[in-house]
């Protein structure tokens, strides 16, 4: 994957939230909206380090997982809008999407995704398949009792396990450093014989060295990884939020470390990318998740009378 794709893939998941934002205030979305505007390098430092068959279970704040882990962008934004064409044909909604094809799922369950990248992880070891799994929390999470017990089985049994820490700084309205007793969630690692690692989540080229290292540790059978990527949450905790709890100027100083903003002119004195062919992939990048919306927003949602599917077991003649 090289840093061209890594921003493009930056810029897309950007536009993909925005055009997501737009369904809030006319209540086509439902419930709350969390986007990961301001966390889209570490998405990006993901991209070509996973395999089809590797497993990743996300949280609330799960779109731009999802993309990396290859679900197709149409029928995700379908999702979040509750329509049919959705992968979850509507049911799922924004927090809760799903796909077998990507093995990619989400849970609004504050700190679930780790027991249940566990399973995934103990299938593999015990199917001896080559494959790993991701357990994505923010930090608040990483205060959860499922965080060590996860941790300490997966240390205990050596599983192909990843846990990916986006330490946005907050849980809601709570300041990580308020309750956290270390310095940085990555070096509890040693009480779970993992891998450890906290680096700077702005930058998609230090994220994909570290998940590098992690993976290679995992997929040589040495046990989990915990991998824990520094950013920050540009909008408030969900859409509605008054975000009252961050002052202007700790909100403006963030604004001013926008990781598109960096990385782009990272790329530019690189001379990886000139400015034109920087405007231009915002410009393309727009239209594309803009007319995703429009074609999402001619859809069908699932009918009232379907509202029962799926959620009993169908009795089958055998
Ligand atoms: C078990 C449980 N407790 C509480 C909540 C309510 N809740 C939703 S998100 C959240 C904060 C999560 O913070 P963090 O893990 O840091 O993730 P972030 O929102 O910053 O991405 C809380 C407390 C929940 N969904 N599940």
């Amino acid at each position: 994957m090289n840093q061209i794709e890594r921003f493009k893939a930056m810029v897309e998941m950007r536009f993909f939230d925005e055009a997501c934002l737009e369904g809030v205030p006319t209540m086509e979305i439902h419930g709350e909206l969390h986007t990961g505007i301001g966390q889209e390098a570490i998405s990006a430092g993901l991209l070509g380090h996973l395999k089809n068959s590797d497993a990743l279970v996300s949280t609330h704040r799960n779109h731009y997982h999802a993309l990396i882990k290859g679900v197709n962008p149409y029928r995700l934004m379908s999702e979040i809008f509750e329509k049919k064409t959705g992968i979850c044909q509507g049911f799922g909604g924004h927090m809760h999407p799903f796909s077998l094809k990507q093995n990619f799922s989400a849970t609004g369950i504050v700190g679930q995704s780790l027991p249940v990248a566990l399973g995934y992880a103990y299938a593999f070891k015990m199917r001896k398949e080559d494959s790993l799994a991701i357990g994505v929390i923010g930090d608040g999470a990483a205060n959860h009792g499922t965080f060590h017990e996860t941790l300490n089985i997966a240390g205990a049994w050596k599983l192909p396990l990843l846990v990916l820490v986006e330490n946005n700084g907050y849980g809601i309205s709570v300041p990580i450093s308020k309750v956290l007793a270390t310095e940085t969630i990555a070096e509890r690692a040693k009480s779970y014989s993992a891998w450890g690692k906290c680096v700077n989540g702005d930058d998609p080229d230090i994220v994909s060295e570290a998940v590098e290292e992690a993976v290679s540790h995992i997929r040589s059978n040495q046990g989990p990884a915990i991998l824990e990527a520094v950013c920050n949450r540009f909008r408030g905790h969900y859409e509605g939020d008054t975000d009252h709890y961050r002052s202007k100027t700790e909100k403006q100083n963030m604004l001013k470390g926008d990781p598109i903003t960096t990385y782009s002119k990272k790329l530019l004195s690189l001379k990886v990318l000139t400015e034109n062919e920087i405007q231009n992939i915002f410009q393309t990048s727009k239209q594309k998740m803009f007319g995703l919306l429009k074609r999402v927003r001619g859809e069908k949602m699932p009918l009232p009378e379907t509202a029962l599917n799926y959620i009993f077991c169908e009795k089958t003649d055998g």
